[in-house]
This record gives structure tokens, sequence and C-alpha cells, in this order.
């Protein structure tokens, strides 16, 4: 059965979202962006009071890496704070009436499924290809950002083999052709990883500064101190190539490069005591906290729409 204070499996987040969207049709409207490698729908939850035109909106994901299971955890938790706080907070109600919010709560499905019934440490797709024995690649280097020319490997073996073509895995061609597809609205590209403690922005796959490198910059520190303010959780904000390391086609430079402003990836809860193994009387208040620093960002984005 689902709950917001355990790790779910695949069968009962896609149960989840079917029981929200359905009790909050007002608010939440589910659309299948395409399937997975074994075929798995990959639903979007598109947040966001209804009657008006188009609106300007954020772009959430979670579950790129198959172990950070912390990931989906958040972005389950952000649809409850959504809809259960639209109408008594006023920074949610203004956010929603005024933009939408599309919320993927598990980008690598496959790869999830997988962690929960072989292999807990698996972090990549599950998409096989003849010549090679190894499985998968590496979502988040398979973005076409300067694909494969640092920090990845071309070694289908490897936990960061980059793949065959850019976007050659099905859910990274998914994403990048939705948010093709909707990039006049989307103002704000947010991904969550684990773990470090990081508010990470581009470039990764390149030393030089991002154009707008003050301004993501001083966003972060708000965002950063945000986050500390409810229980002192210490967060360093950076471009990811200085801040973590220089790795190529991620999803962050590459919604950058298209033009999404905004574009930050989360390495959420701890620094390595737990790693990926965050024992679950930590998914409420690592959930809460980052609640705070995803909504200083999108009050920002609002604010300068
Ligand atoms: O290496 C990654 O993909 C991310 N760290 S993780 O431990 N979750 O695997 C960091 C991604 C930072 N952004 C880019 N490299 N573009
Ligand atoms: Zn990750
Ligand atoms: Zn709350």
């Amino acid at each position: 059965a689902h709950s917001y204070t355990k790790y779910n499996k695949w069968s009962d987040i896609q149960a989840w979202m079917d029981s929200i969207a359905a009790s909050n049709a007002n608010l939440v409207t589910k659309q299948v962006i395409g399937k997975t490698y074994e075929g798995r729908p990959m639903t979007v939850l598109k947040l966001g009071a209804k009657g008006s035109s188009t609106k300007p909106a954020i772009f959430l994901d979670c579950g790129i890496h198959a172990r950070e299971w912390i990931s989906p955890a958040f972005c389950q938790w952000f649809v409850k704070e959504a809809v259960s706080t639209y109408g008594s907070d006023n920074q949610m109600t203004s956010l929603l009436n005024q933009m939408d919010v599309f919320v993927l709560p598990v980008f690598n499905i496959d790869g999830y499924e997988y962690t929960h019934t072989n292999n807990r440490m698996w972090r990549k797709t599950r998409s096989r290809r003849s010549g090679s024995s190894c499985v998968g690649a590496d979502p988040n280097r398979n973005f076409n950002a300067g694909w494969c020319t640092l920090g990845a490997s071309s070694s289908p073996c490897s936990d960061t083999f980059c793949g065959y073509t850019p976007e050659s895995e099905i859910e990274v061609k998914n994403v990048a052709d939705f948010i093709r597809q909707n990039k006049q609205n989307i103002k704000a590209y947010l991904t969550i990883h684990s773990y470090s403690q990081l508010l990470l922005f581009p470039y990764s796959y390149s030393y030089d500064l991002a154009a707008d490198h003050s301004e993501l910059m001083k966003v972060a520190q708000g965002a950063s101190a945000a986050l500390s303010s409810l229980y002192g959780t210490r967060y360093t904000s950076g471009p990811g190539a200085t801040t973590i390391y220089p790795a190529a086609g991620g999803s962050d430079d590459w919604a950058y490069d298209l033009g999404v402003k905004y574009s930050y990836t989360f390495e959420l809860r701890d620094t390595g005591r737990y790693g990926f193994l965050l024992p679950e009387s930590q998914i409420k208040p690592t959930c809460e906290e980052t609640m705070l620093a995803v909504k200083y960002i999108a009050a920002y984005v609002q604010k300068n729409l």
C-alpha cells in the first residue's frame, strides 16, 4: 500500500497517481508521455488550477537514477503538499493559480523496479542491445549536452555509460520530446537526485560559467538558506563541474541550453552516512526541508515571469 513516509514500489506509485488525480480533478491531470524500454507508462502529473489557457510552467522530475529512492519519495511528497495546501497556503495557491507544475514522479521506472526486485544499487536504465551483454545506460549522461565528452563512459558495462547515441534511451527521448514540445511555457527545470546535499546548476559539461551564473547562484543560495532554516541541514550551491564533478550529457545542462534558464539539480540527503540507503525515518524531514527550497525557486520564477 502507498505511504508518503515509505519507499513505495512502482505498482503502488501507479495506483497512487490514479487516486490523487481522481480525487483532485480540479488541480491534477495525468498525461502519459511515452513508455519505458520495458513498456511501463511514463506518467506526468500536471498540477495547476484549471480554466485559463496555457500557463507558464515548472518541470520537476524524480528518479532519473534508480537507486536514489529519496528522489521519487520527494516528488510524491510535493504532489501531496500541493493538493493539500492549495487554497490555504498563500504561496502554493498563487503558484498554482498562475503556473502549472509538471511532475514526473519516476523517470527511470524500469531501473527503479529493478532496485526493488533484483539489485538495490542499480543506477541505469534497463535497455539491451545486441553486441553487449551489459544492460542499461546512465540517463543523466544520455542527454544531448556535450554528450559523452567528459565524465561519462562509452563502455556499455560502466555505471556512467552515455548510451549509443544522445537520447538512445527511450525514457530520455520521451522527456526531451515533452520539454521541447512545451519549451515556450517551461520556465524552470528541477531534477531531484541523491545524495550529497548540493544544489547544482549549469554547467557540468564545461568549466565555463553559464551566462546567467550570478542569478542562478543567488537563487540557489536563497533556496539553500530556506532549506537549512528548518533543521539546519547544510547545502552547497554551485555549477556542477566544480561543485560535484565534470560530467556531460546531463538533463540540467540540456534544459538550460534549450532555453530553460532556471535549471537546477538537487542532491538530497545525506552526505554519506547512509548514502542511497537513507532510512525511511528521514523521508519526512528531508521532504519538508526540500519543499522550502523548491518553493523558494518557484516563487522567484513566478515573480520574474
Ligand atoms: O552524476 C550525476 O548524474 C549526478 N550525481 S548522482 O550522484 N545523483 O549521480 C549529478 C548531476 C549534475 N549535473 C550534470 N552532470 N549535468
Ligand atoms: Zn543521481
Ligand atoms: Zn508539509
